[in-house]
């Protein structure tokens, strides 16, 4: 098949005005009724195409007529019609058959035939599976949904809108309308059948309409909604508040599935949830996990304005939603949360994702320019890469500049689809600036480094910046243009003060930070007035996603990390520090880095003042992946071990005396897991020391962590203590794991942990773990969370594992590879990233993956998901 390529748009030569669909649902069997009303401008008799795929026709008429073999043609993934005008209505009928559909798209059934529930996911093309439609998202009509099942069966029957009329049919049936005053494209079609409890509450909007919220999940977990819920409203007065924007139905439904390709979606009124993005309870939910929960409930929540009241032309724009999206969310959880430790988790998940992504095959625009298969695009390009492009555009207006914008955006787009383009021209517009330049951050792959230079001159007290820029090439795109790069920056003085910034020309002034955009190949910046040769902290709050080269002494990131007030920077200078560390280990004797590095930390380490999350944070250096991101001959199993030897050296510096006190102290609180920042903190820390611990004395360290296992009142400590025994191959790591095993047997969301945890068991061993675990009953390729938790952090998240000297690993995933395909190419799509980076392996890795991927290609019968990824990952 050929790309589907952004220059190629056109826009659709039909409408859609009003789509009217009657389903009568069942397992086996759905019929599927639709009555399209078409609108078409064009002058030119065009036949109408709709996309339909896998669809059983049973029935189709036009404008009341039953249409004869002649009068249309329903090949492949196309239904084409001749003789539909302007204000035409179609009808079809068609038969689809959730429980056979396991690629969790469309209409399909999660859980059991007996107990489990019918559901749909439409983005990005899944609507396509359930009827015939243009299934493009700048089609949007206005939905009447019917739904008709058996009563007893399915008591509950939810679509997206607000609810028009229930009642009782014949033989046990029953039927549920549903009306969505607001059009919208099909991928935000959704509906649910089956038997679910629910928990709700009444919400007055800002606009003063009354709303329910209703959550939705099977019965034994609807007990751990109640942080959905809570979240769900806080998401609500936050968009009040901060965008101005309400919502705009009677009903909002969320809904809890253990069968989901991601995390959750978005459907207009019907949001559905991967459980593991919606339940939380201390039992079963890490404080990790609470704040992901609260992070997608609000993320999905506020796409009803960044998506559906305003969503995008086509899938090449997807970043206008999701990027969008994500910064929105981001905003929220700073603002819910602690903005600083924000900044951290989600530079450091840019980094570990979408840096490698943006340095090897996979490397993309976050404007695409091409796809063979959308569902690969949701990609942490598009997504955390898009949300620093928000971000950046965002620091330029300020603000009242950025609201100024997004009402402007709003106003103009509301009930439309749009473009990158329409959404800088409005930020631009409402605030008389032109953001054209901005673009090329869209359309262009690769991470630019950024490069800094600083020169003091004594004699006119003046520091010279020069910075420059450079973009690697990426695939099919030799020649990189500079791009607008906003560097947010102080200059510390040796005793670690701010000094006041007056940049050449500019009047003197009071402020100790600024804002200068390199927007050429190289610029210089000359600061006056500056008294000593200062110390920069640049790129600060990391106002770029760049990666910054500045040749910084140890001694100055330890300035930094002492004194900077930019929380973001202070970790930064740690993180930079630890690079260096890194980089000039040598055996038995220390570099000067790393014991600039152990020194600082440990200084820290008895600091009062210092909050513990992010003191926990400072304690850790970069991970695996990032380190391996700036090596040219990658050995994982080198990297791990030079990791490991680095936080030794730490946790000798702090000392086994100063650690074991601190994790007394710690451990000393008790009781029930309180959620509020402090006792997350407490435990975040707690968590580190104890790993610390476990480096100079393993023994004590084990008979702690095994204590805090048993004694655990939360998953937090709990995990982490088993996660510790695990990783360490404890000798008390296997009666806690039998222990888990069994008390977590009927939860599948705890069962997740329990494998995942057994695949990050580092170095050679890893690879007969998991083989060992597929043989457990609770495995299954055929559950996505199951599948993500023992295969995919196998292969994504346990590099010195995955990697293993002897390439072992690397068939055994492409195997898997294949046979998840066949039931689900999403997932195994997704999966196949894993082997990113194999380029820039040791030699020997790099031809054993090299054969595994070959091998894998060769494969008949892929999706065109898993070939996609393969091939590309292969070029
Ligand atoms: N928009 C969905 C993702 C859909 C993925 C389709 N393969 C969830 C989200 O980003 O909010
Ligand atoms: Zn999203």
């Amino acid at each position: 098949t050929s790309p589907i390529r952004l220059r190629d748009y056109r826009p659709p030569a039909w409408s859609v005005e009003a789509i009217e669909l009657e389903i009568d649902l069942g397992i086996d069997s759905t019929e599927v009724s639709s009555r399209l009303t078409l609108r078409s401008d064009a002058s030119q008799p065009t036949p109408l195409r709709l996309d339909g795929e896998g669809l059983e026709l049973l029935a189709i008429a036009l404008d009341g007529r039953k249409l004869e073999a002649q009068d249309y043609h329903y090949g492949q993934s196309v239904l084409e019609i001749h003789g539909a005008r302007d204000g035409s209505v179609l009808e079809t009928r068609v038969r689809v058959q959730p429980a056979a559909n396991t690629t969790l798209e469309g209409l399909y059934l999660s859980g059991s035939r007996e107990h489990g529930f019918l559901l749909t996911q439409c983005e990005a093309e899944g609507f396509r599976h359930i009827s015939f439609f243009p299934d493009r998202p700048d089609v949007l009509a206005r939905y009447t949904v019917t739904l008709r099942a058996d009563r007893e069966r399915f008591p509950v029957l939810l679509a997206g809108g607000n609810p028009a009329g229930s009642g009782d049919l014949p033989d046990g049936r029953h039927w549920a309308r549903f009306v969505d005053p607001h059009p919208k494209p099909s991928y935000l079609f959704a509906l649910v059948a089956g038997r679910l409890q629910n928990i709700q509450r009444n919400y007055l909007t800002a606009d003063g309409r009354q709303v329910q919220l209703v959550i939705w999940s099977e019965a034994n977990v609807i007990d751990s909604c109640h942080y959905a819920l809570d979240a769900l409203e806080r998401s609500m007065r936050w968009d009040e508040r901060s965008y101005g924007r309400s919502f705009d139905l009677d009903v909002f439904h969320v809904v809890a599935t253990h069968d989901f390709n991601m995390g959750a979606m978005e459907n207009k009124g019907l949001n559905i949830f991967n459980a593991k993005y919606l339940l939380a309870d201390p039992d079963t939910s890490t404080d990790d996990e609470y704040r992901a929960v609260e992070a997608v409930v609000a993320h999905e929540y506020f796409h009803n304005w960044t998506g559906n009241r305003v969503t995008c032309r086509d899938w090449f724009q997807l970043s206008l939603k999701e990027g969008l999206t994500v910064f929105r969310e981001q905003q929220f959880s700073a603002d819910m949360n602690s903005a600083p430790l924000k900044r951290i988790e989600d530079v450091a998940l840019l980094r570990r994702t979408q840096f490698p992504e943006d340095a090897g095959p996979l490397a993309h625009p976050v404007r695409p320019a091409e796809y063979r298969e959308i569902n690969n695009f949701y990609t942490a390009t598009v997504y955390e890469k898009g949300s620093e492009l928000v971000r950046m555009v965002a620091g330029r207006l300020g603000q009242e500049g950025f609201r100024r914008g997004m009402d402007l955006y709003f106003q103009r787009h509301d009930g439309h689809a749009a473009t990158i383009e329409d959404f800088l021209a409005a930020l631009g517009d409402a605030n008389h600036i032109d953001l054209t330049a901005y673009l090329a951050w869209y359309s262009q792959a690769g991470t630019p480094h950024l490069h800094a230079k600083g020169e003091y001159d004594a004699t006119r007290q003046e520091y010279t910046l020069t910075l420059s820029q450079l973009t690697r090439p990426t695939p099919g795109d030799a020649e990189k243009k500079p791009l607008p790069i906003p560097v947010k920056l102080s200059l510390f003085n040796r005793a670690g003060q701010m000094l006041p910034l007056q940049l050449n020309g500019e009047a003197q002034g009071d402020s100790v930070e600024k804002v200068i955009v390199l927007g050429r190949p190289t610029q210089r910046f000359v600061f006056k007035q500056v008294p000593s040769a200062p110390v920069p902290s640049l790129l600060r709050g990391f106002s770029a996603p760049v990666v910054l080269e500045y040749d910084y002494s140890p001694d100055e990131l330890a300035l930094l990390l002492a004194h900077d007030v930019d929380g973001f920077n202070r970790w930064e200078a740690g993180q930079q520090l630890a690079m260096l560390a890194f980089d000039t280990l040598r055996d038995g004797d220390d570099s000067t880095a790393c014991k600039a590095w152990c020194n600082a930390l440990a200084a820290l380490f008895t600091h009062d003042a210092m909050d513990d999350a992010l003191l926990a944070d400072l304690l850790t250096p970069p991970g695996e992946i990032e380190f391996a991101d700036r090596q040219s001959e990658v050995d994982p199993a080198r990297i791990h071990a030079q990791r490991e030897t680095m936080q030794l050296r730490l946790a000798e510096r702090i000392g086994i005396d100063a650690l074991l006190a601190r994790y007394r102290a710690l451990a000393a609180h008790v009781g029930e897991p309180q959620l509020d920042a402090m006792s997350q903190a407490g435990r975040r820390l707690k968590r580190r020391v104890l790993e610390l611990l476990a480096l100079v004395d393993a023994e004590q360290a084990y008979v702690l962590a095994a204590r805090q296992y048993d004694m655990a009142s939360g998953m937090t400590d709990r995990l982490a203590a088993l996660s510790l025994l695990v990783r360490r191959c404890a000798p008390q790591a296997a009666s806690a794991l039998a222990h888990f095993r069994e008390r977590y047997a009927g939860n599948p969301l705890a069962l997740d942990k329990w494998f995942n945890v057994q695949a990050q068991v580092p170095g050679e061993p890893a690879l007969a773990v998991v083989k060992n675990l597929e043989s457990d009953p609770a495995f299954t390729l055929k559950n996505p969370n199951r599948a993500r938790s023992l295969l995919g952090a196998f292969a994504s998240t346990n590099p010195s594992g995955f990697h293993r000297a002897d390439g072992a690993a690397y068939p055994f995933v492409a195997e898997r590879l294949v046979q998840l395909d066949a039931l689900n190419p999403q997932i195994a799509a997704r999966l196949a990233t894993a082997f990113n980076g194999w380029q820039r392996l040791e030699p020997q890795r790099r031809s054993a993956a090299r054969q595994a991927l070959e091998a894998l290609v060769q494969r008949e019968g892929l999706s065109p998901n898993l070939s996609e990824i393969v091939g590309n990952v292969l070029q």
